[in-house]
């Protein structure tokens, strides 16, 4: 683990993302590279997420340090990286959202953060999603990964109909489907016919990285 990570490690454990952002700020004006910040905040989250695997910090704690990750990539990080056009190493692209009728995000917002904590780009649609939109995002977006999360037995049958969607748009075989959330069995998965499936957010990741044949 680098210095940089190793910093940036402490700061996201003292869970205040206000003082979080404020530090990659000043680390900015003292002139590191925003993409080795970016880098760095990637490695840090690693370790959070393997504490939490341990159980030595709670869900509450990884949705703060995320929160915090998060708020420093999007307010100063992302733009100064888009501007000098340089890119963070990604293993793939994800487009993931909660399915339409479904407001239950907390699942979701956590596999979204570890996914990108593990090196993917992750682009989060939200909660509510119709199919159309699923469509649309995967199709603009050009993505590796569409991940559907249902946390209703009543709106499971959405992550089949994103599915179908996807097929009817022509575009199935172009991306692998993830699905996920606490109503989801691998039984379901493949009777709705999705790629795979992840019970918890790690496995999320694990899952992820097997579709597209990247190695641990
Ligand atoms: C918090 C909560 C709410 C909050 C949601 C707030 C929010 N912003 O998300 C509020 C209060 C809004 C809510 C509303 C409702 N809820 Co609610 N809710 C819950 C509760 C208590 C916790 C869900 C949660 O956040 N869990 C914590 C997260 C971390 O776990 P998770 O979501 O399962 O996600 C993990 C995995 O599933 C997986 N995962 C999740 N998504 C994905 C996606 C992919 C691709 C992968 C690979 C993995 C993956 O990884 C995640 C991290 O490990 C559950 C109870 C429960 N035991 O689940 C009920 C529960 C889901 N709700 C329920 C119900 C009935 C409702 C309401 C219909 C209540 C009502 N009558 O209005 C409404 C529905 C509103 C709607 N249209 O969506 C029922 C569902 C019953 C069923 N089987 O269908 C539950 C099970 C409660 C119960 N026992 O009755 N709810």
């Amino acid at each position: 683990m680098s210095m940089l990570s190793s910093t940036l490690k402490d700061q996201l454990l003292l869970f205040d993302p206000d003082k979080f952002v404020e530090t990659v700020r000043k680390l900015i004006d003292q002139g590191q590279n925003p993409t080795d910040v970016v880098n760095a905040i990637t490695e840090a989250l690693k370790e959070i997420g393997k504490k939490f695997e341990n159980g030595e910090i709670f869900l509450v704690h990884l949705v703060v340090a995320g929160d915090a990750a998060r708020r420093a990539t999007v307010e100063i990080l992302e733009p100064l990286i888009k501007k000098t056009k340089e890119k963070r190493e990604s293993l793939g692209k994800v487009v993931i959202g909660t399915v339409a009728g479904d407001i239950h995000d907390i699942g979701k917002n956590i596999v979204a953060m570890m996914l990108f904590t593990a090196g993917f780009e992750v682009i989060d649609i939200g909660k509510d999603v119709s199919a159309e939109d699923f469509v649309n995002k995967t199709n603009e977006s050009n993505a590796d990964i569409v991940a559907l999360s249902a946390l209703l037995t009543t709106t499971l049958p959405a992550q089949r109909d994103v599915i179908e969607a996807l097929r009817k748009a022509g575009i199935r075989d172009k991306v692998k489907v993830l699905v996920g959330g606490a109503p989801v069995t691998a039984k379901w998965a493949a009777e709705a016919g999705a790629d795979g499936y992840g019970e918890d957010a790690i496995e999320a990741v694990r899952v992820a990285k097997r579709i597209l044949n990247i190695k641990e």
